[in-house]
């Protein structure tokens, strides 16, 4: 048998058939966040050009300066789903409130939360960068969504997903029926599918961390840290490879294909208060709903990412995640020594 060519906008329809009662909508907005994807995409496949062209004179028609990658990636995903009757209220990592549907537009059943443009302070050496999303039904019944349609966990997301911006273009999703990924052939301008009901190894080969802040570490991460590592004696294990790039959804897609854990854990700089780094709606929610529908698990080091309800937009959170018995560890580690 030849092998099928199976684009997004397929896909996501077929995943729809099996929902006898869905309407449409929702695909369509998944299909929106592909074409979203793919105007980011060649925004930031031109970055680096940005500068020499600058240099060369050429501001744009406006006579306006470049804007920045990442404010451009927030406008097209509100300028793609504001106006669709699809939406009853958006929130951004971007925006310090809610992002309300203008007066005079249609507001619909769904709630987009997104991170638009993660990792951007490595857009200058050339890093891989990514978009992340999750999608919740609302709670309130009509009208203008509110902040409480946004504050809910990550176990009630209808779906999630990222786009990575990397050597290719892939975005990867999931509506709680598997994880799938496609890769955005440039010259057609089509996601096509390219791993299909992706699981995370059995078989971890990376931890990912910035040990620069070990010094700011508790000592429960520190030695789950060593335990990772091979040198912890009272209980040895193979030492994995350690990989980081800084910019999560590279780190985190990397440890999905191959295996492994991720964790930006809380610093204790100040010991009296210690924070998280990563935001839980815009970040850990949708990808920690993403391990978990392909075998992984994510953790705060206590308790499951997906049964924190966020008190404000813009909460933030310790994160481990991967496969499911090294986020386990942590927690264990983390009980035992704080
Ligand atoms: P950002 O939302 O300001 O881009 O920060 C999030 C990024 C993540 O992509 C990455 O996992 C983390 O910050 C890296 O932080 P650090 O540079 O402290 O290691
Ligand atoms: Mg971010």
């Amino acid at each position: 048998m030849p092998e099928e060519i199976i684009t997004i906008e397929r896909h996501i329809l077929e995943q729809e058939r099996a929902y006898p009662e869905a309407t449409g909508v929702f695909t369509s907005l998944l299909y929106d966040i592909a074409l979203a994807a793919k105007i980011i995409a060649r925004e930031t496949s031109r970055a680096g050009l940005v500068q020499i062209l600058g240099l060369a004179g050429k501001t744009n028609i406006q006579g306006e300066a470049q804007m920045k990658l990442d404010v451009f990636a927030n406008q097209t995903i509100i300028r793609m789903n504001f106006y669709t009757g699809r939406l009853a209220v958006m929130a951004s990592e971007e925006e310090p409130d809610i992002i309300p549907i203008p007066e005079g537009y249609p507001t619909g059943r769904y709630v987009l939360v997104f991170d638009p443009l993660d990792g951007s302070s490595n857009i200058d050496a050339n890093a891989s960068i990514g978009t992340i999303f999750g999608i919740y039904r609302r709670r309130t019944s009509a009208g203008p969504g509110t902040v409480e349609d946004c504050l809910q966990p990550g176990r009630a997301l209808a779906a999630a997903g990222y786009i990575i911006y990397g050597s290719s273009t892939m975005m990867v999703y999931t509506t709680g029926n598997g994880v799938h990924g496609f890769t955005l052939d440039p010259s057609v301008g089509e996601f096509l599918l390219s791993y299909p009901n992706i699981r995370i190894p059995a078989e971890p080969k990376y931890y990912s961390t910035n040990q620069g802040n070990e010094k700011y570490w508790s000592e429960g991460v520190r030695r789950f840290t060593r335990w990772l590592q091979g040198m912890d004696e009272e209980n040895p294990r193979k030492p994995l490879s350690g990989r980081y790039i800084g910019s999560l959804v590279a780190d985190f897609h990397r440890n999905l294909l191959e295996g492994g854990i991720f964790y930006y854990p809380l610093d204790y700089k100040d010991p009296s208060n210690p924070k998280g780094k990563l935001r839980l709606l815009y970040e850990a929610g949708p990808l920690a709903f993403i391990a978990e529908h392909a075998g992984g698990y994510a953790s705060d080091g206590q308790r499951s990412i997906l049964d924190i309800v966020p008190d404000i937009l813009h909460q933030r959170t310790a994160l481990f995640i991967g496969n499911r018995d090294l986020v386990e560890m942590a927690e264990r580690f983390i009980a035992r020594y704080g």
